[in-house]
């Protein structure tokens, strides 16, 4: 069988391993047999940032370190043993950012992909030659080869410099007038600030032609089984989705799509997905991210939905099936991908 997965970094790179179990190694970059099972993921690039210098791609190499045994479990991003030497180098020369660490290890891969890329070499070329090393067992697609980063409208922090020359009011202090806002990285908005900021919504910042990278609208139709990973569903499956060509790509699709709910028990398992919700509009409960991604038979995207048993949903014209959602090992995870197969009818 071929199976295609929407992911994001940690949640997704779970669920990857989940996948890799119940369906064997993907080679890649070589191509698969023809006729072996295939996983092939389509990654967010949203993340992606450009600091001090080198660009780093957060949900690529959570992906890429945890299939290969090389990410530190704990934070589910960067390196394991990781050493912090030149991000202590870079705080004594009052470098900025001075609110993103960039460990030694890690370093080596943003220096690798930023020379691969500073060559003319696309994404996800470079994706391919770092898993040369890393042998993730799955075929790792960025959506895109195109900037699409993820920015977020927020209130303009108290005494920041504005585009104006103006410093921003304090807002606790009641400023009288508009709230200034302003629009910043999606990293400076997760990492510096913690989501804990009035925040106004989201953007996809980059290339007029964003289009989806090689591969990837052939692995969509050519799928007998499309999975959305239980990853945040604003800022990794929705900047998924939002590069021109995937939803229609989806939404055309002959295989099945079915979505793991990563709310459970109307919260998030980790991570700041309730944030990123209540900023759209969005409920933290199963039923309201069902929702949000529609049914296929309607204007939406999925077909089948598949939620923890302590939750309820109904959405016209999605399938919905209740099954143990905690990625808690693999072989817990791979049961969940049978229950999502079993749901629309795909015998995994
Ligand atoms: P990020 O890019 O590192 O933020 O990771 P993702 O977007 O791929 O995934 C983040 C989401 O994974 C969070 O919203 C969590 O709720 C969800 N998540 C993490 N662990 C689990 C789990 O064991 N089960 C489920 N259902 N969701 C999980
Ligand atoms: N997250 C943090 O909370 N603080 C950091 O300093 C940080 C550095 C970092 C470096 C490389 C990388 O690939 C990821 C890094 N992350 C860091 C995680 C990441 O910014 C976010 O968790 C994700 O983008 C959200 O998925
Ligand atoms: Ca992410």
């Amino acid at each position: 069988v071929k199976i295609t997965v929407l992911v994001g970094g940690v949640g997704g790179a779970r669920f990857l391993l989940g996948a890799r179990e119940l369906f064997g190694r993907t080679p890649f970059p070589d191509d698969p047999a023809p006729g072996d099972n295939t996983v092939t993921a389509i990654v967010n690039v949203g993340d992606d940032a450009w600091m001090h210098g080198v660009r780093i791609c957060p949900d690529l190499d959570s992906c890429m370190y945890t299939l290969g045994g090389g990410i530190d479990p704990e934070r589910g991003w960067g390196r394991a043993g990781e050493t912090w030497h030149a991000k202590e180098e870079l705080a004594a020369y009052g470098a900025d950012p001075d609110w993103f660490g960039l460990g030694d290890r890690d370093l080596a891969t943003h220096l690798i992909r930023t020379q691969m890329l500073d060559a003319g070499f696309a994404l996800s070329d470079v994706t391919a030659a770092l898993c040369r090393r890393w042998d993730p067992g799955v075929r790792l697609l960025p959506v895109t080869n195109d900037r699409h980063e993820t920015h977020v409208v927020v209130a303009a922090p108290e005494g920041r410099p504005l585009p104006s020359g103006e410093t921003a009011p304090d807002l606790a202090g009641g400023s009288d007038g508009e709230i200034a806002k302003i629009a910043i990285h999606f990293q400076e908005w997760w990492v510096r600030y913690r989501a804990q900021i009035p925040t106004y919504g989201f953007a996809q910042v980059g290339s007029d032609e964003t289009a989806p990278a090689p591969g990837v609208l052939e692995a969509i139709a050519e799928a007998d089984l499309i999975l959305f990973a239980p990853s945040n569903p604003v800022v990794s499956i929705g900047a998924v989705t939002s590069v021109p060509g995937v939803r229609a790509a989806l939404r055309s699709a002959a295989a099945p799509v079915v979505g793991i709910s990563p709310i459970i028990a109307d919260r998030p398992l980790r991570g700041m997905a309730d944030e990123c919700l209540s900023a759209i509009g969005v409920p933290t409960t199963a039923q309201a991210v069902g929702e949000h991604y529609g049914a296929r038979s309607g204007n939406g995207l999925l077909d089948g939905w598949l939620i923890a048993p302590q939750d309820t949903a109904e959405i016209p014209g999605v399938a919905v099936a209740s099954a143990p959602l905690l990625m808690s090992d693999p072989q817990a995870t791979a049961q969940m991908i049978i229950d999502a197969g079993d749901l629309v009818g795909v015998d995994v």
